[in-house]
């Protein structure tokens, strides 16, 4: 594989030929690709019409009434060969994530990995998929509960992990029975694409896949919109900022569809006395700056005992200091680029408003690495006097704000004390800290880890938060049931009608 930037159109080609994205998809369109690698163009993608959308929706919306109706074990074939697709094209695959959003080639991987881990969850789910048996205050009666289809399942996703949050609602989606309409962020069509092709080379090789079951819209807010309003559209999940959700959400909710939302995080970190600090420091770096500080579970905050502040925290300053900062294609640099300037100059202005706030700044300055339409940083260490200003914000860039606490009561409501609730931890080995960290008390957000960081969850578990972040789950555990429509069913074997609550109408 060549290495200089220069080659970086080159080498998107060369894997988007590969993966079996036909040259005319990427080229003479209107979307202009932007790798933030080196600033450079590498690709032109034509846009969807608006004016096709509502006549692509009703191919998805006839494609999910035939794919209803296939058995659910089979329709896991369909993810099962899709699964293997990914296996085959992982290592092309996830370089073209790092080309196309800058992740580093091990972060590029592990967002690949996240999909086949999805799609082999999703096979087994789908011979599960169960309901209930309830049990029925009449004689002879049966209460059961069963899920079917919803329909068509928008979604909606993010530059930051272009390909895996496709495959957390469309892996669950296929085996649940619907058919799935993307689209996916302006910044990142080219791994859409890509991840289109494969979803059609395992329909192929299923064969009898209806068309429009997964249906690709490459555009912007307008494709979004109309897909968003669509009526035949009873699910949208959306990630992305909160701004982006609430309107999203409100949109969804006027005409009584479901909204599964996963947007922004403002995760925090508290370290406790016990905590062993260095396997803290490690987990902290990881955290905080890997994917330069643009995954939505990235840690924003730690919040530090004050007994260990004065260890902890030049030691951090340290590592900020020294971790590698650099082109992700051609260096093993921990750090790479952010996506585009608008996320540099955000962080600038949470920088210099933190300042303002009385915070101490570490790093945060822009590094030369590839050229004047690249932008690269070092990652930010702010010592706060207070959790105000910038510090409530989600800035999707790599700033980790520090705190100092007394006791765990005031590091809680600290913790708790944002708008946003996606993930959370703790580090320590007092069993009676970590226990009231996860206690009803404790942490309010929809992940809550134990000696790790903020990011990286595994899929098995559902994926989410609460407040500002949106309350919609993704991914593991019974997260499936956001695809489905649930039915209740009461059923009478006997030869009388036994009305409940006791009625009596007899005629
Ligand atoms: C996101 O940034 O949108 O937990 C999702 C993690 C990843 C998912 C991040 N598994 O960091």
């Amino acid at each position: 594989m060549t290495n200089t930037s220069s080659s970086i159109p080159n080498e998107i080609r060369n894997i988007l030929a590969e993966l079996g994205v036909a040259a005319e998809q990427t080229q003479g369109g209107t979307l202009k690709v932007v790798s933030p690698v080196d600033g450079s163009v590498v690709a032109s993608v034509p846009e969807v019409p608006v004016a096709q959308i509502g006549k692509l929706i009703g191919e998805a919306h006839e494609a999910y009434l035939a794919w209803r109706s296939v058995p659910a074990p089979r329709r896991g074939e369909f993810v099962r060969l899709l699964g293997q697709e990914l296996r085959a094209a992982k290592d092309a695959l996830g370089r073209l994530v790092s080309l196309e959003v800058g992740k580093s080639p091990s972060e590029g991987l592990g967002e690949v990995q996240e999909m086949i881990d999805i799609c082999d969850l999703a096979v087994g789910l789908s011979r599960q998929l169960y309901g209930l048996v309830i049990q029925s205050e009449r004689e002879d009666h049966r209460v059961t509960e069963q899920w079917h289809p919803a329909g068509v399942v928008g979604v909606i996703s993010a530059f930051n992990f272009p390909v895996a949050v496709w495959s957390w609602n469309a892996a669950l989606a296929f085996v649940c029975g619907d058919a799935v309409v993307w689209k996916p962020s302006e910044k990142a069509p080219l791994t859409a694409l890509a991840v289109q092709s494969l979803a059609m080379r395992a329909a192929q090789k299923f064969g009898g896949v209806p068309s429009g079951l997964s249906t690709l819209l490459i555009g912007g807010r307008d494709v979004g919109e109309a897909l968003v309003d669509d009526v035949r559209v009873p699910v949208v999940s959306a990630t992305g900022s909160t701004r982006m959700g609430r309107i999203v959400g409100e949109r969804v909710a006027r005409r009584f569809g479901r909204a599964i939302l996963e947007l922004g995080g403002n995760n925090a970190s508290i370290v406790t006395p016990s905590a062993d600090l260095d396997l803290t420091l490690r987990a902290v770096a990881f955290s905080a700056m890997g994917t330069a500080g643009q995954r939505c579970t990235t840690m924003r905050r730690l919040i530090v005992h004050e007994n260990v502040y004065d260890n902890l925290v030049p030691k951090l300053a340290s590592v900020y200091k020294s971790i590698s900062i650099g082109n992700p294609i051609t260096s093993d640099a921990l750090v790479g680029p952010l996506i585009d300037g608008r996320a540099f100059e955000a962080m600038q202005q949470a920088l210099a408003d933190a300042k303002k706030a009385g915070g101490t700044v570490h790093g945060g300055e822009r590094v030369d690495i590839n050229g004047p339409n690249s932008f690269y940083v070092r990652p930010a260490l702010v010592e706060m006097p207070a959790q105000l200003g910038p510090v409530c914000d989600e800035t999707f860039a790599p700033i980790l704000y520090v705190l100092k606490y007394r006791n765990l009561e005031d590091a809680i409501a600290l913790h708790n004390g944002v708008p946003q609730g996606l993930s959370s931890s703790i580090f320590g080995t007092d069993i009676r800290e970590i226990e009231q960290f996860l206690s009803t008390r404790g942490s309010d957000c929809g992940i809550a880890n134990v000696n790790m960081g903020t990011s990286g969850a595994e899929i098995g578990g559902a994926f989410g938060g609460e407040k500002e972040t949106g309350g919609g789950r993704e991914s593991g555990s019974d997260a499936w049931k956001g695809y489905m429509r649930r039915q209740t069913s009461a059923m009478n074997y006997g030869r009388t009608l036994p009305l409940a609550q006791g009625v009596k109408f007899d005629i």
